[in-house]
């Protein structure tokens, strides 16, 4: 506490010994509000000192290869020219229009070829269509229908570069047919988009990834990184018959951690909702994923004599129990999410995030209030939410046979998709203290995951849990480091200096995560430098595209981009100084 003024200091008047019990008081008063409530927590979010030194989150210098300054027609062709614009819409709308629609559950390829020879086809179409890539090009076929295209480099020493994208797509409902502009299958070009199941998610990466080469080799680049092109055909289906084999034949043939970086599809550029500028936001994380299946079995018996709770009844009240008590949010640096707001927060043009939200975000690694503040705010969005949260949901129960019998199985499915801050292991823990809780109650045994870990000794029933394809959380991509600074900077030079040439501010690389998860989780061995991400701008993703809904479509522009920039950043890694250290 300061002193009085110096004046009034030598005085010992009664006067000032009032004033100084007021003092006193009003020092306790202060005290006891700041021990006992969340103002002195609150006082330092909102007003001590930002830290803005952008340690948190550094912008990297664009970067553009070697080539563009030698001359840079090549880059703005591809971005601004009539002639390949034209020659790209017939590429997409060909690949569109070869049907690779994916349902769940299909048998492997072996065990039934005439599911997957549909993509035969397709395979014939890519062939016609890029004959220099297929001339020039190692060409495996893993699996029979798995792609995988081989640039060979001129120097081993460098790690081969990985763009990745997936030859299937998800189903068009046949009952919403009618409700397309354009047929799914036809590749519709409005003079702006391109309509098509596949124009956005995902055969206008994979047509991206072919084109560039293409237009490499006719340049006669010849690169000393080599690059592995790899598709996938099952993608919408978990990739156990297509990128699960590749992942498997990359990591035999090159080895564990023999590969530079990843680019498999993902978000792009878009329009922060925070600071309204635009931001990459390259998917480092991706979220883990278990389904909980359980079984209980009771005696059966006449409906007439019934026990107190029947078997659905107790499993009502295991959901009761779940949804009455969902995970709590849980936010630390490991999320890239809070890296993400991190990066808005440090490069905010236009000062739009309240500064007592800034504060927050910039303190919440370390300052326990902070953090919940911005967790709160989270949680207030439905799709922000689940980004910091595990998410469960009840999603099938099935049981009971007859009016007049008791139910003697029930089954009872929960989707869990795990936050990247818990485990597997956490949610089948918490799973089991529950179904033990209800067990309890009714003198049930239980089975989890084939370990016995509550019998009764009683006949009276038993609960058995599988969890059905675990998928453990996303190793999180490093930040930071080269292969981060390159990502970067090819994507500030792409679209700060010939996509937005009049954008006013830097564009910043920020990480971001998935809620679902792409063929890359078959890639975790081959590097830790996976990102999921196709650089192109679309100010709101999902209503921009349509992805798996009717009238899916993709700006024809934006195709352009991504094209530009596969063109640069092959290019750019092309050298050891690429590389991160160690
Ligand atoms: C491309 O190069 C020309 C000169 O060859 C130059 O005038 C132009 O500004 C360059 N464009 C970009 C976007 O750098
Ligand atoms: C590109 O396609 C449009 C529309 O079909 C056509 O009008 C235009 O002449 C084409 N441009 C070139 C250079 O072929
Ligand atoms: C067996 O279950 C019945 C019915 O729930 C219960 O009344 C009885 O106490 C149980 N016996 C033991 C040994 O747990
Ligand atoms: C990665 O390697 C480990 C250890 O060899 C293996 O158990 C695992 O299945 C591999 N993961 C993938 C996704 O291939
Ligand atoms: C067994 C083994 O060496 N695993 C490593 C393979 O490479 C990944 C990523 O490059 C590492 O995270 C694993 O530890
Ligand atoms: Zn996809």
């Amino acid at each position: 506490m300061v002193a009085l003024p110096l004046d009034n200091y030598n005085t010992t008047t009664p006067l000032w010994k009032r004033k100084s019990v007021g003092a006193i008081g009003a020092i306790v008063a202060l005290l006891l509000v700041l021990l006992t409530t969340d103002l002195y927590s609150h006082l330092k979010v909102a007003l001590l000192p930002l830290d803005t030194s952008d340690s948190l989150c550094p912008l990297y210098e664009p970067i553009f290869p070697k080539s563009f300054s030698v001359d840079n027609s090549t880059v703005l062709d591809i971005l601004y020219g009539e002639d390949f614009r034209n020659a790209s819409i017939a590429k997409l709308a060909g690949a569109i229009q070869v049907d690779t629609q994916i349902f769940d559950n299909q048998p492997d390829v072996p065990d039934s070829p005439e599911t997957w020879a549909k993509f035969k086809k397709f395979h014939k179409y890519l062939e016609k269509t890029f004959p220099i890539v297929y001339k020039n090009l190692q060409v495996e076929k893993v699996n029979t229908y798995g792609l995988v295209y081989f640039w060979k480099g001129s120097d081993d020493s460098l790690k081969p570069l990985m763009l990745t994208a997936h030859q299937d797509v998800v189903p068009v409902q046949q009952d919403t047919l009618k409700d397309w502009t354009y047929p799914p299958f036809e590749g519709h070009y409005d003079g702006e988009f391109i309509y098509g199941r596949g124009a956005a998610d995902c055969k206008n990466v994979l047509i991206s990834i072919l084109e560039t080469i293409e237009l490499l080799l006719k340049k006669g680049y010849q690169p000393q990184r080599s690059v592995i092109a790899a598709f996938g055909f099952d993608e919408e289906a978990s990739g156990v018959v297509g990128a699960a084999k590749i992942g498997q034949y990359l990591e035999k043939t090159y080895g564990n951690d023999s590969v530079y970086a990843i680019i498999d599809e993902g978000p792009g550029l878009l329009l922060d909702p925070l600071t309204k500028t635009i931001l990459a936001a390259p998917g480092t994380g991706e979220k883990g994923y278990i389904d909980i299946d359980v079984e209980l079995t009771t005696p059966g018996g006449h409906s007439s004599v019934p026990p107190d709770h029947t078997s659905i009844g107790i499993i009502g009240e295991l959901t009761y129990l779940i949804e009455k008590d969902p995970y709590s949010p849980l936010l630390t640096s490991k999320n890239p999410i809070l890296s993400y707001m991190q990066c808005a927060a440090l490069h905010d043009p236009y000062d739009n995030i309240p500064r007592y939200l800034k504060g927050a975000i910039l303190r919440a690694a370390h300052d326990r209030f902070a953090n919940s503040r911005v967790v709160k705010t989270m949680q207030q969005s439905k799709l922000m939410k689940y980004l910091v949260q595990t998410s469960q949901a009840i999603d099938i129960v099935k049981g009971g046979e007859k009016a007049n019998a008791l139910p003697e199985h029930v089954k009872l499915l929960v989707n869990h998709r795990v936050n990247i801050d818990s485990s597997l292991e956490e949610v089948k823990h918490r799973f089991v203290s529950r179904v033990v809780e209800v067990a309890k109650r009714h003198n049930l045994a239980v089975e989890a995951f084939g370990e016995l870990v509550l019998d009764t000794k009683n006949n009276s029933g038993v609960f058995v849990l599988n969890s059905q394809t675990p998928l453990d959380i996303a190793p999180v991509t490093p930040l930071n480091d080269n292969v981060w600074k390159y990502l970067a900077g090819v994507t500030r030079h792409v679209f700060e200096d010939l996509v937005f040439p009049d954008i006013e501010y830097p564009i910043v690389t920020s990480p971001s995560i998935m809620t679902g998860n792409t063929d890359t989780r078959h890639y975790w061995n081959l590097t830790r430098n996976i990102f999921r991400y196709s650089p192109l701008f679309t100010s709101d993703m999902i209503h921009d595209t349509n992805i798996h809904s009717v009238d899916e479509k993709l700006k024809f522009d934006t195709h352009l981009q991504l094209t530009a920039f596969f063109y640069e950043y092959i290019q750019a890694v092309d050298t050891a100084e690429a590389d991160n250290e160690n």
